[in-house]
């Protein structure tokens, strides 16, 4: 019986112990460098900015998803890899890029018109064509019949209109021989290590080229080769921060010491923003864990394409108010949303494009007030939309109308609503219902878009409590 005690109790310590083990921290020399979400003012501008708009141009955009007469359904930026082509036979299409119609003021226009606040333009996607002139490869833009910078055309105009420029920049390069997906021999070990050098060499080189880009977001970077070299990212993330004071760096950049992504070992956020939100967003209920540190979310407008796609009727297109629904959803959540264009290959948008930018726009002219500089509430979501909050100002971004025209609302203890109109309309009336709930009354809006409610609130803790609760 002792024995069996003992053993019980022997149990258990090793049962603690183990428990206690898991949660001391791991050393690492590359992990995450941030404590918490950043407070400077360069990202306190990243986060205000709220909306973004991605721009995905390359070759891609010259055959368009079809490849000898073949229409591939896959993202036309990766047709290269779907029809198998050979690197020769694809960078042959720089004979071709002549984008007449490029016209980077006309671009920045059309960002500024439609409410973003920065654009993410892809420097370099997969396939390893530079939109710049670089230095350090023979396939860019310098070498097409165009000639010309067209990155430095987008900085300048892009900032001439007060929108902040990113740069996307693929880390995997389908074009350069010494790229590796794996390390598995001293030979791709030496290659690599190479690579690593040349890409280091064309990042100080858009770094020191563009110096007001505001940020440097990584995708192709989810290899073994990559993954084994977790210090290298790491190095790149310093390197950026000294040449570019205040940059932001996504995630997706990072692996540590232990090839960890995203999130290091000891569960901390590297980078400074969590990028990992592609195509799909946080659930509005239960994820509410992403309000613990900066995001951003990007979105395609069809189903999967990024770059250029002839074929647009291939998957389900989102409408305009899928795409303002997906905004406002990101922004109640705490993140950014960036919503992408494909510019056809002479330089122009296609139609599709275009009418979004101008429904994008005519709602955030009206509404951008709940956007930009907002965040998450914290109060519980409901059935009609979502809420934004920015210091005092809570906004109600309504979707869906109850048939009941009344609004529930539910504030936190010991906030109060004193006061509720319709943005840009008349006050609307707010009758408290039981202990932090109301109602408030749906306004006369022309049926069709979603519209905005801003509320006027009382916080303050320890007010008497009139209610009580039922004894069951
Ligand atoms: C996979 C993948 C890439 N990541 C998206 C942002 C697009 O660039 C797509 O090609």
């Amino acid at each position: 019986m002792k024995k069996k005690i003992v053993l019980v109790i022997a149990f258990f310590v090793t049962l603690i112990a183990s428990a206690q083990e898991a949660k001391q921290e791991l050393p690492l020399q590359y992990g995450a460098t941030n404590v918490g979400k950043r407070q400077d003012a360069a990202m306190q501008k990243f986060r205000d900015n709220r909306l973004g708009e991605f721009i995905h141009w390359g070759l891609y955009a010259i055959p368009g998803g079809e490849w000898n007469g073949k229409v591939y359904n896959g993202a036309a930026e990766w047709l290269k890899s779907w029809a198998k082509v050979p690197s020769d036979e694809w960078m042959a299409l720089m004979k071709q890029w002549n984008p007449v119609k490029f016209d980077a003021r006309q671009w920045a226009k059309m960002a500024k018109d439609m409410g973003v606040r920065y654009v993410k333009i892809t420097t370099k996607h997969h396939e390893g064509f530079c939109l710049w002139p670089s230095k350090y490869t023979k396939y860019t833009v310098a070498n097409t019949p165009y000639k010309k910078d067209i990155l430095g055309e987008i900085v300048k105009a892009y900032n001439a209109e007060g929108i902040d420029v990113h740069f996307y920049f693929s880390v995997m390069d389908w074009s350069h021989p010494d790229y590796r997906y794996d390390i598995k021999s001293e030979a791709d070990s030496i290659a690599f290590r190479r690579f690593l050098t040349f890409t280091d060499n064309q990042l100080k080189e858009l770094a020191t080229r563009y110096p007001t880009v505001k940020d440097f977001w990584f995708d192709g970077t989810w290899d073994s080769s990559i993954k084994k070299n977790g210090w290298w990212t790491a190095h790149v993330e310093k390197t950026l921060k000294e040449l570019v004071p205040g940059v932001t760096i996504n995630s997706r950049l990072r692996a540590d010491d232990y090839g960890k992504r995203h999130f290091d070992s000891n569960g901390r956020l590297m980078g400074d923003y969590e990028s990992g939100y592609e195509r799909r967003l946080p659930d509005p209920v239960k994820d509410l864990k992403v309000t613990q540190w900066d995001w951003e979310a990007c979105m395609t407008i069809p189903e999967n394409q990024w770059g250029y796609h002839k074929d647009w009727s291939l998957s389900y297109v989102k409408t305009p108010l899928e795409v303002i629904d997906r905004i406002v959803h990101a922004v109640s959540m705490g993140g950014n949303m960036v919503v992408n264009f494909g510019p056809q290959a002479d330089g122009d948008f296609r139609a599709e494009e275009k009418a979004l930018a101008t429904s994008l726009g005519r709602w955030m002219s009206q509404y951008g007030e709940a956007i930009y500089g907002c965040d998450y509430a914290g109060w519980a979501k409901q059935d009609w939309g979502y809420y934004t909050r920015k210091g005092q100002d809570v906004f109600m971004v309504v979707f869906n109308r109850p048939y009941t025209k009344q609004l529930l609302v539910k504030t936190p203890k010991g906030t109060q609503i004193v006061g509720a109109h319709l943005l840009h309309g008349g006050s609307l009336q707010v009758v408290e219902t039981a202990r932090n709930e109301y109602n408030v009354s749906m306004p006369l809006v022309e049926p069709g878009e979603p519209f905005v409610i801003k509320l006027q609130i009382k916080e303050e803790k320890g007010a008497a409590d009139k209610y009580r609760d039922a004894l069951t």
